[in-house]
């Protein structure tokens, strides 16, 4: 009796929690609103049941509406509309001057523009919550604000709170072309354009409006800054048109990037001059017909004389020109124009010494400061080259004192794994913006200046570049919104603490479960590192393939070239002397109690050693290790702490609904094998150019290891993989020939449980198969369709298939058989055999 009991609590149990974890694609993202446990539901049972807007626009609907929603989810109770004031306890939502009655304060502080008030209000036996602002944004806000202290479990019993953004510019940027291509977008098309023209479909425009507006966004630019004047054409406008109506009531700004040749290759003309009358004239048209469209349209983000792009320079005319001709025009109109300080020569010399990429933004525009309109932004990387996993904050920063800037910072991980591998940004960035850059004085923190308190601006701010696609979880990664969600919650507030962001976002994605907030919270706070540790040490850069995806190893691939992403490693030394006495002098652009830090090798952190110093590999660090042994521990270390990633996520299992959880252990996986490429890519790569070993002995060392070139092979082929440390022995086998091939050897170990690695090159340019035999046993079998940035075999397409509990006894064949697809040949680089763990 009692075994059967047991066995139907069993189920019951089973079935309480397949029920709470219902599928879930992501699309919902922090904003899931899922219904609270008994208990929290206790909490808020004295909350009022109706709701009252005061005023009337579309941004006070969407407010309301919302509201209803959240609670709705939460707690099961659909608030009731009212249209005028009750006498009962009701949400009630307005503008400041609308609602001031209701609270009786001689003087109501002042609150900033988007800023908003939370106030619980008694009055006989009546208890509303007001939440009030200046605008009617910011009362979409606060109903956002509130909905999330519900769904944290905050008490919000007696609230008095005011809220405030510490900038005024909180901004998103995507890089979509009007095919519906994303450049560097890695989660399906663009939400915004198909087939040269805008979606007819703009369901998701609204969805992601929601989002932004959820955490403070208010403007977006949709299109790539690589732009294609078409953006301007008539016919296009009244698309633009659709999309700011879709925007608008979350409160969200459209505005796009443009092409400043567009005179000339939309308008006819024979010049785009920037001085030239005609041309302003052409561009004023535009700017007209836009906001006879879009009154409230944001304005341009122009990318000039960058990468090839058509800018100023052509006619000897400098930025402050181009910007402010367009400020000028775009001003009468309430329009920002966003120049991006993205400026430099990509056929630089190597060969020179002082060359260096790193100073060309401050060179640029430290000089033309104070020269630009007051609604021109200089839109700034928040490092001086270009999204790398480590860099020094950009010296334009304090540079640029009496201009507006605004910081861009990457959500859509770039050069920090592309959504492929788990990398939580918040922390590096809170570095940034905590960062003192001694301008004017001690306390010259970015963050300040980004908020206009240092150097009075009153347009300044924050700018993400974001990449989300049609994919139903919008970034790819089931972690990858951390960093959306992440770069809000910073540009709102960047004094939160990165592991509130974690803790904060963990929550509303994953639910509250102490060991998954506990567990995704690790995972999310040590891995910007961890992607460090095993992709760019000591502030080498990220040691991609530069010329390519950007996405796997490539040590060598910055060097030799123009694009100015050196690390100067050779058999000597590693790092560029980028300091005043002796290197490009780019160290003496900072203010000197910083530059005199990054100009000593002694006061240099060694995170940022590589990026101001040339040294030698035997060069001892602060951490007592020499520059070699760094760079081969640290890469085994972040192999190994990817791994764990794996371990981690598996405890959760149970405690996340299988869609998300399969998805993001997946994505793990591939982390965990990739990395173990890049370990070994580039500690072979030093290992070689060095000529020094590894105390610990692994480099080089692989002892568990068939290499797939020495099996015995059936219409496979060996190939070398270039560059040569991006495989296994510099060589992999292929299938070219054949329909099918065959690679096989003979296990010679001792009986027992093993588990095996395939490591194999999974392409995007065909779909192979592979089955793995012990002896006629097939033990493992799959497809290899995962869409990695690679056409070729290589460090972007190497992938690793793990296939656990396998018994093996000495003499065993192990056979790979593979049927390669398109182009795709069906590549291996090794296999390798270790006693389960
Ligand atoms: C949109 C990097 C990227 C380019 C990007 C450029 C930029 O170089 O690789 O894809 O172009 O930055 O920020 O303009």
């Amino acid at each position: 009796m009692r075994i059967l009991l047991l066995a139907i609590i069993g189920i019951l149990q089973f079935q309480t929690s397949a029920i709470l974890l219902h599928a879930e694609t992501g699309r919902d993202a922090w904003l899931r609103y899922a219904r609270l446990k008994n208990h929290a539901l206790d909490k808020y049972a004295g909350l009022p049941a109706s709701v009252v807007v005061h005023g009337d626009s579309a941004v006070l609907e969407k407010a309301r509406d919302e509201l209803i929603h959240g609670i709705q989810r939460m707690l099961g109770r659909t608030l009731r509309i009212e249209r005028a004031p009750v006498k009962e306890s009701a949400f009630i939502l307005g503008r400041i001057f609308s609602l001031n009655r209701y609270i009786s304060e001689t003087s109501p502080p002042v609150i900033a523009n988007d800023g908003f008030r939370l106030a619980s209000v008694e009055s006989g036996n009546t208890s509303s919550i007001v939440i009030m602002s200046p605008n009617d944004r910011g009362v979409l806000y606060g109903v956002f604000a509130l909905l999330r202290k519900i769904a944290l479990e905050e008490e919000i019993e007696s609230l008095n709170e005011i809220h405030e953004p510490s900038a005024p510019v909180r901004w998103a940027n995507h890089w979509d072309n009007l095919d519906g291509t994303i450049e560097r977008g890695y989660a399906g098309p663009s939400i915004f354009f198909e087939n040269n023209n805008v979606r007819q479909d703009l369901t998701r425009v609204s969805e992601y409006g929601r989002l932004l507006a959820s955490i403070g966004i208010h403007g977006c630019t949709i299109n790539n800054v690589n732009a294609n004047p078409r953006v301007l054409q008539d016919d296009f406008l009244p698309q633009l048109a659709r999309v700011a109506d879709t925007f608008r009531p979350w409160g969200v700004r459209l505005a796009v990037s443009v092409d400043l040749s567009s005179p000339e290759k939309i308008g006819g003309m024979g010049t785009f001059d920037p001085l030239n009358p005609a041309v302003s004239k052409w561009w004023e048209t535009r700017i007209s017909e836009i906001y006879k469209r879009i009154p409230d349209f944001g304005g341009f983000t122009v990318k000039a004389d960058s990468e090839g792009r058509p800018g100023p320079s052509s006619y000897g005319r400098t930025p402050d020109d181009a910007a402010n001709m367009l400020a000028r025009l775009l001003k009468p109109h309430g329009g920002l124009l966003f120049y991006r300080a993205f400026v430099y020569d990509h056929h630089l010399d190597w060969r020179n010494l002082k060359n260096d990429r790193a100073r060309a933004a401050y060179d640029i525009f430290h000089p033309l400061d104070g020269k630009f309109e007051d609604n021109v932004i200089i839109q700034i990387k928040h490092g001086p080259i270009d999204f790398q996993i480590r860099e020094p904050v950009s010296p334009l920063f304090g540079g640029l004192t009496q201009t507006a800037s605004a910081v861009e910072l990457p959500v859509m991980q770039e050069y920090t794994g592309q959504q492929k591998h788990l990398c939580f940004l918040m922390p590096y960035w809170k570095q940034i913006l905590d960062f003192d850059l001694h301008t004017n004085g001690p306390g010259t923190y970015v963050k300040d200046i980004l908020a206009g308190k240092s150097f009075g601006s009153e347009l300044s701010g924050y700018v993400a570049v974001i990449n989300v696609g049609m994919d139903d979880n919008w970034l790819g990664h089931p972690m990858g919104m951390s960093n959306l969600y992440g770069f809000g919650r910073l540009a709102w507030n960047p004094d939160l603490d990165a592991s509130v962001i974690a803790d904060e976002w963990t929550r509303l994605t994953f639910g509250k479960n102490p060991k998954v907030v506990e567990t995704v919270t690790d995972m999310l706070l040590t891995s910007w590192e961890t992607y460090e540790r095993y992709t760019g040490p000591l502030g080498a850069q990220t040691l991609t393939n530069i010329v390519g995806a950007h996405f796997g190893p490539g040590v060598e691939a910055s060097e030799r070239n123009g694009w100015g992403q050196w690390h100067r490693a050779d058999e000597k030394g590693v790092g560029m002397d980028r300091t005043v006495k002796t290197g490009t002098g780019f160290a003496g652009q900072y203010a000197p109690p910083i530059a005199e830090i990054y100009e000593l090798l002694e006061t240099t952190p060694d995170e940022l050693l590589l990026w101001f110093h040339h040294v030698p590999y035997t060069y001892r660090l602060n951490s007592g290790k020499t520059v070699i042994q760094h760079i081969y521990d640290s890469h085994y270390e972040g192999a190994e702490r990817a791994e764990d990633y794996v371990n981690q996520w598996r405890s959760l299992e149970g405690l996340i609904d299988e869609p998300r959880y399969g998805r993001a252990l997946k994505r793990l996986e591939f982390q965990a094998g990739h990395a173990r490429v890049w370990r070994d890519a580039v500690c072979n790569w030093f290992h070689k150019m060095s000529g020094i070993a590894d105390e610990k002995g692994r480099v080089g060392h692989y002892p568990d290891r068939i290499e797939a070139e020495a099996m015995d092979l059936a219409g496979y082929t060996a190939m070398d993989i270039i560059p040569w440390e991006n495989s296994s022995g510099g060589k992999g086998i292929e299938c070219k020939a054949e329909e099918s091939c065959t690679a096989a050897f003979r296990f010679d170990g001792d009986a027992g449980w093993y588990q095996m690695d395939v490591e194999y090159f999974d392409q995007n340019n065909g779909q192979s198969r592979f089955r793995i035999f012990v002896n006629d046993q097939m033990v493992d079998d799959w497809i290899a369709d995962d869409m990695l940035p690679a056409t070729k075999p290589g460090g972007d397409s190497s992938s690793r298939r793990r296939i656990g509990g396998l018994a093996l006894r000495a003499g065993d064949e192990i056979r790979i058989e593979a049927i390669p697809d398109g182009l795709e040949p069906a590549g291996l680089d090794f296999v390798s055999i270790y006693p389960e763990r």
